[in-house]
């Protein structure tokens, strides 16, 4: 009965450390099986893919951990709860609908589609797209949106950063100085963060923070000391010859 003390011990630490890093709970709700629809897969359906291939229940909830610290110290640089959103549960739904991969919504929910799952094609694992993607959907739980002002390419720009920052980026993911406007969203917005962030280092966590009551797009002066069109200009400028 050596070895108690030291389980307890062992559990009291992990306890600790898990109240320390994060007190969200994370809460991954599956659909039933349904048809299998499955491009690769002649055996799996989307559903069984996300429990066999990517690692179900269990490997979500580690992710999200990973994702929620990684987004609080590394892209928001909010160390102290009073600069975060105050989410204490996030909820992940592996879902049939047809349309986008997945979305936020509600504030803390992410609804994944089976369907997205089941067709997943690339060089890379779908275990590794749908970590992609949570990267991505999770930045949206997280961000400021400047009480419904900021402009929803910005608020994409930011996603897509944090898939950049993760080394999650897919290997279509435009190159720095792709694009005819900062505002064009996605990737093309976080090259330019990224561009942004060079100049002034923790430059998207400065933004987000601005955001955090209304949006304005001056915050990009305010930050850098140049206006975003100007900021495009110089960018652009850097990267001669990229569409
Ligand atoms: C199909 O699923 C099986 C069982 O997990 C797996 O071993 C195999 O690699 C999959 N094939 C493709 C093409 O995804
Ligand atoms: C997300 O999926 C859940 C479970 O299927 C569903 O109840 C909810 O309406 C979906 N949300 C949206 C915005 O589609
Ligand atoms: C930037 O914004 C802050 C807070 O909104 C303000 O106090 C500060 O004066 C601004 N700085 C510049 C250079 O515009
Ligand atoms: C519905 C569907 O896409 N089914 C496919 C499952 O995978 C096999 C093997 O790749 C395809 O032949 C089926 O069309
Ligand atoms: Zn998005």
């Amino acid at each position: 009965m050596a070895s108690l003390p030291i389980f307890l011990c062992t559990l009291l630490i992990f306890l600790l450390s898990f109240n320390e890093i994060s007190a969200v709970k994370y809460e991954v709700i599956v659909d039933k099986a349904g048809p299998k629809k499955n491009a690769t897969n002649t055996t799996m359906g989307g559903i069984e893919k996300f429990h066999k291939v990517i690692g179900g229940v269990p490997y979500t909830q580690q992710i999200m951990g990973q994702i929620n610290t990684f987004m609080w110290s590394t892209i928001l640089k909010q160390n102290t709860p009073a600069e975060r959103k105050s989410i204490d549960t996030i909820q992940v739904f592996i879902t049939y609908f047809f349309g986008p991969e997945a979305i936020t919504w509600g504030g803390n929910k992410i609804n994944v589609s089976v369907y997205y799952l089941d067709m997943y094609e690339g060089p890379n694992t779908l275990k590794w797209g749908f970590t992609s993607l949570l990267y991505h959907e999770m930045t949206h739980v997280f961000q400021w949106n400047g009480e419904k002002k900021a402009p929803s390419n910005l608020l994409e720009g930011i996603a897509d950063y944090t898939i950049l920052k993760a080394n999650y980026a897919p290997s279509g993911f435009n190159k720095p100085g792709s694009g005819s406007r900062w505002d064009a969203g996605f990737d093309i917005t976080a090259r330019f963060l990224e561009y942004c962030d060079g100049l002034v280092p923790g430059f998207v966590a400065k933004l987000n923070n601005m955001m955090r009551k209304t949006y304005d797009i001056s915050f990009f002066k305010n930050i850098t000391g140049k206006p975003v069109e100007q900021l495009w200009k110089d960018y652009k400028a850097k990267h001669p010859g990229v569409e």
